[in-house]
């Protein structure tokens, strides 16, 4: 960790200390909105710091129709993992701290070409830059997916994961909240419109203004906290997908209460798995691909003589977006399809360029 986060994490650490000994009434009022203002401004710093800090962290190239990342503390089988579902040769070794810098693999599943990141092991600070954790976390949010790998002895390492994530404003499979902030002068002060959401009126204002928000129409749809709209206003949350792998199950043949008790207490979806035995990893590619929400489509060529190709594209796609895919000047062109497979009623149907395809689908172009 550099100087400067290091610096600003100690003034978090101070602020919020403060914040938690003031006792909230009349008198106080006025300080305790100036303090969350500071602590909302502090964490966007913070968080501006660790965004320069990764710029020189280890790079990412993305390739592939979508991108994976396994995320656990040291020494719980990431390496291991990614060897036995892909085509990468990550070292593994006994101790922590083997792998210290992304080792990418591919993943072939039902013709999509997944890219997964081994990650180094992350560890309890993560977020305040220990074991350079602001690194991983950083490359982390780059992906479609995060796969938790945990040792199947030590379960709550993903509740400190999760928190790890959460201190840097990255909200696990949570939908990202609606907030609309529109500034103008035309506003004599930040005017709130709420839905639903524990947040009040007052506090809303105090934290624009801290971002030197004065004169704004801010409208919240739906429910959300504190520091959740912090990030929001300061603009670097991220909502991402994850499921967690439980790993070692061989080393622990009650693995199916552990697996239970994970999946209520965080409401995620887990596998049980081992990696060095292959236990349950046909399950593991499965729900990889099914979480990443991507369909498979076959392209038919006018003439039978050229092949058809199959192309990987986000689910619910259009035809024009699959056209897209292409070239934008084809995406442009184009006016309908013939489509056979589940999206249509019966084989060869003309669609739109607007319609809705699915996995499975054949596809003809028509310009
Ligand atoms: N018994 C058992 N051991 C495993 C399993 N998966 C991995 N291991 C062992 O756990 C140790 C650590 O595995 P790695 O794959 O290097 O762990 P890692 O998470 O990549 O570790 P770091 O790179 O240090 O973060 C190695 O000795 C593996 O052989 C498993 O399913 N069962
Ligand atoms: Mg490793």
């Amino acid at each position: 960790m550099n100087v400067k986060s290091e610096a600003l994490s100690n003034k978090l650490d101070e602020l919020q200390e403060e914040y938690s000994k003031t006792k909230i009434n009349k008198a106080t009022n006025k300080h305790v909105g100036a303090l969350r203002a500071k602590i909302a401004k502090v964490k966007h710093e913070i968080i501006e710091s660790g965004k320069r800090a990764a710029g020189s962290g280890f790079f990412v190239k993305r390739s592939g129709d979508a991108t994976v990342a396994l995320m656990g503390f040291p020494n719980v089988g990431k390496s291991s993992l990614l060897n036995a579902i892909s085509n990468a040769k990550s070292k593994t070794s006994t101790h922590a701290f083997t792998t210290l810098t992304v080792v990418p693999g591919t993943m072939i599943y039902k013709e999509a070409h997944i890219q997964v990141f081994d990650l180094p092991g992350i560890i309890e600070n993560a977020h305040k830059g220990l074991g350079g954790g602001r690194t991983v976390i950083s490359a982390m949010k780059s992906t479609d997916l995060i796969v938790f790998v945990i040792d199947v002895r030590a379960p709550d390492q993903l509740g400190i994961l999760l928190n790890e994530l959460r201190a840097l404003n990255v909200f696990v499979n949570k939908i990202k909240p609606r907030v609309y902030i529109k500034q103008s002068i035309s506003y004599p002060k930040v005017v709130v419109e709420i839905n639903r959401s524990r947040i009040n009126n007052k506090d809303v204002e105090t934290i624009c203004n801290g971002f030197g928000i004065y004169q704004a129409h801010v409208k919240i749809e739906d429910d959300l906290g504190e520091d959740e709209l912090i990030s929001l206003v300061a603009g670097r949350s991220f909502y991402m997908d994850a499921i967690v792998l439980l790993n070692k199950i061989d080393l622990n043949p009650r693995y199916s209460e552990v697996s239970d008790y994970m999946a209520s207490k965080y409401g995620i979806r887990v596998i049980p798995i081992s990696a060095t035995n292959m236990t349950n990893l046909s399950e593991v590619r499965d729900a990889i691909y099914g979480h990443l929400d991507l369909i498979t489509i076959r392209l038919k060529p006018k003439s039978p003589q050229e092949p058809v190709t199959p192309m990987i594209l986000k689910g619910r796609s259009t035809v024009r977006d699959a056209a897209g895919k292409i070239h934008t000047e084809i995406a442009d062109e184009i006016k309908a399809a013939w489509v056979t497979g589940p999206s249509v009623k019966f084989p060869n149907q003309r669609v739109s360029a607007e319609h809705v395809l699915q996995d499975g689908d054949t596809v003809t172009f028509i310009k």
